[in-house]
């Protein structure tokens, strides 16, 4: 008798799915689905290491939710009508998720398939006799589990639904099957239904030498079920469980017609033993081999083909001899269902197409390999284009000469920081001193970045490049300002002056002199300066303005960019960012220096503010 009581799964069975594994989840109540259940097989799935939370799934073309529980006990107890675990945990933790399960659930677990490859077998033979004592059936490991058309599928089973109406496994036949291998219970699914009516129930018991339930637990139940008109055997080189099919056969414990064959019969041709794909797939003894066992269920009364080609047409003349002699009435067939199709698998399969909702250009993650504007990350690397070639593929996706990356991380680096007392960084050392994150703290001093701190590139670069393309006098330009009421942007520092001039302003001016063949815009800008330092010495062309004018120099002149091109970019506005990513560097690095240095919250001292509201009463 069988030793493991698996339980014939009905269209009301409900599981949950141990790990998460949406897809495999989706899989199955597709299946559900296409087999017109009422209810999902899925109740719920155990995710010990995230909290409870709900998953979206798809019902047909509605969405459904299932819950993700964190405790098995939660799971359970919510879930009094489960009586199956799919268990998707890893050969290392599925010893003691099985174990508990079967110490603490098996008043209502009844069967669990265990999906894992490589359970130790010390583990598995423990559990196992635990399940048997407790009388639940277990189902594996290494398997993909089984398939029940019309009520239930344990995971992948049958893989694609294309490949599950093909094989019509959305509803009963009258062939079933067991198997040891997951991937050949598919040849079986679809060996039996272009040979018979189809298959009623399918399982494969996993390729480890030790699987929970064996060949004769299921081949039994089947034999025990009217509504199985046939059985199909497909076994494999190793071990020696099909000779308890033989004994069965010849009690006539097992009586009705039995298609049988074990694989692996090219062992014979090898001269030492061979070890097949499953870890129980090795001959150990003479008996183990498949042609041994092929001879003993054909002697014990099995049909067994002469070769693998062969055992399609034994299913189909066996099939054909129960229809004729009246034992099998095939059941009228039934209208394939129409599932929606994933759109995914729809989509690579060439069937639909549509507008992306949005597009990019400069980075691509899906390959082998991250590519920045086209270049694999491994190029970037092997050309050493250091940071500011980095930045020359995702800003401008072009990769530009080195003099050119070069003076971009000169720009990072004299915009970097400029002490604690400029707007941002102060800002960010008051939010890190309120106690606020990294990215905040960053967010708070970014955010200071604007017309008058950091932020006048773009504006700087527009008006010296509009006067100066426009051919207008630098004097001239400084009155005309003036007139309008406008600062020009890039000009002025607080601190810095003719006086006390600016370090960076100079290390920049001089190396796009040396470097840029054109400095047209440049040399205007300089020419404007000397008209505002003769109005006040403050009034300098500032960080912000140098490497405005001289970026728009390189960029119309390094010959990577056309005229056109440049000018588009001087317009979409691209330096600012410049200052942006420099300064993120300081401002960062004043976050981490306030928590160094544990500073508390910061309050402005009230002698530092003057009170106007007595005044203004
Ligand atoms: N006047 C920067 O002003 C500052 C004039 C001007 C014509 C101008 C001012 C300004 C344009 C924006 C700009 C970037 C607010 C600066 C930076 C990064 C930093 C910062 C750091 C870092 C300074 C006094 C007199 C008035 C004004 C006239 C002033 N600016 N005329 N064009 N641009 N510049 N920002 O000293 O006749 O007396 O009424 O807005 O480029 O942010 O280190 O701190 O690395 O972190 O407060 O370097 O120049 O002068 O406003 O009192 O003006 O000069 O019209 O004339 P001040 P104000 P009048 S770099």
């Amino acid at each position: 008798e069988a030793d493991h009581k698996v339980e014939n799964f009905t269209a009301m069975t409900r599981c949950v799915v141990y790990g998460l594994m949406p897809q495999a989840v989706q899989g199955m109540l597709d299946f559900d689905f296409m087999c017109k259940r009422e209810t999902p097989s899925v109740a719920a799935m155990i995710f010990p290491f995230s909290s409870n939370h709900y998953m979206k799934f798809y019902w047909g073309t509605d969405e459904i939710l299932l819950p993700v529980y964190q405790s098995m006990e939660e799971a359970f107890r919510k879930h009094p009508e489960v009586s199956v675990v799919v268990n998707f945990a890893s050969f290392r933790s599925v010893y003691d998720s099985v174990m508990e399960m079967l110490e603490n659930y098996s008043e209502q677990i009844k069967t669990i398939a265990i999906i894992a490859e490589g359970v130790p077998e010390s583990q598995t033979r423990k559990f196992n006799k635990v399940a048997m004592d407790k009388g639940v059936g277990i189902i594996g490991p290494a398997t993909v589990g089984g398939i029940k058309p019309g009520c239930f599928r344990i995971g992948n089973t049958g893989g694609m639904l294309d490949n599950i109406v093909m094989c019509k496994l959305y509803r009963p036949g009258s062939v079933a099957y067991v198997s040891r291998s997951g991937g050949l219970s598919n040849e079986l699914n679809n060996m039996i239904s272009r040979n018979s009516d189809g298959v009623y129930e399918g399982v494969a018991i996993g390729g480890d030498r030790y699987p929970g339930s064996r060949f004769l637990d299921h081949l039994l139940r089947y034999n025990d079920n009217p509504s199985v008109h046939m059985l199909v055997l497909l076994g494999e080189v190793g071990g020696v469980d099909e000779y308890e099919i033989c004994d069965a056969l010849k009690s006539g414990r097992i009586s009705k017609p039995l298609v049988a064959w074990c694989i692996g019969t090219c062992a014979s041709k090898f001269s030492f033993e061979v070890q097949f794909g499953h870890a129980g797939a090795l001959a150990k003894a003479d008996m183990e081999t498949s042609l041994a066992k092929n001879k003993a269920l054909k002697e014990a009364g099995a049909l067994v083909p002469d070769n693998f080609f062969e055992f399609g047409n034994v299913i189909k003349k066996t099939y054909d001899d129960l229809v004729a002699a009246g034992t099998l009435v095939p059941a009228p067939e039934v209208e394939a269902p129409k599932i929606p199709m994933d759109y995914q698998w729809a989509k690579r399969l060439g069937l639909v197409r549509k507008p992306a909702a949005f597009i990019s250009s400069i980075s691509d993650d899906r390959g082998d390999e991250l590519k920045y504007s086209g270049m694999p990350i491994s190029e970037v690397f092997e050309k050493d284009l250091g940071v500011g070639g980095v930045l020359g593929l995702l800003w401008f996706r072009r990769q530009l000469p080195p003099y050119v990356t070069k003076f971009i991380e000169m720009i990072l680096m004299v915009t970097a920081d400029h002490g604690p007392a400029v707007a941002g960084a102060h800002n960010s050392i008051v939010a890190a001193r309120a106690g606020k994150d990294l990215v905040s703290s960053l967010a708070s001093g970014l955010l200071t970045i604007g017309p008058r701190f950091g932020g006048a590139l773009d504006d700087a670069a527009k008006m010296f490049t509009a006067a100066s393309d426009a051919g207008e006098d630098a004097e001239e330009f400084v009155k005309s300002m003036r007139k309008q009421n406008k600062l020009i942007m890039g000009i002025g520092h607080r601190i810095k002056s003719l006086a006390n001039p600016d370090k960076r302003v100079e290390i920049i001016k001089r190396y796009a002199l040396e470097n840029f063949s054109d400095n047209t815009i440049l040399n205007f800008a300089l020419a404007v300066e000397q008209f505002t330092t003769k109005k006040k010495a403050n009034l300098i062309l500032n960080v912000d303005g140098c490497i405005a004018v001289c970026f728009v120099d390189m960029l119309r002149s390094c010959g990577a960019f056309t005229k056109q091109e440049a000018d588009e970019m001087i317009e979409n506005g691209c330096l600012n960012g410049l200052f942006v990513l420099g300064r993120s560097i300081g401002f960062i690095g004043h976050f981490l220096d306030q928590k160094r240095l544990k500073q508390g919250l910061y309050r402005h001292p009230w002698d530092d503010i003057s009170y106007l509201t007595e005044y203004e009463r």
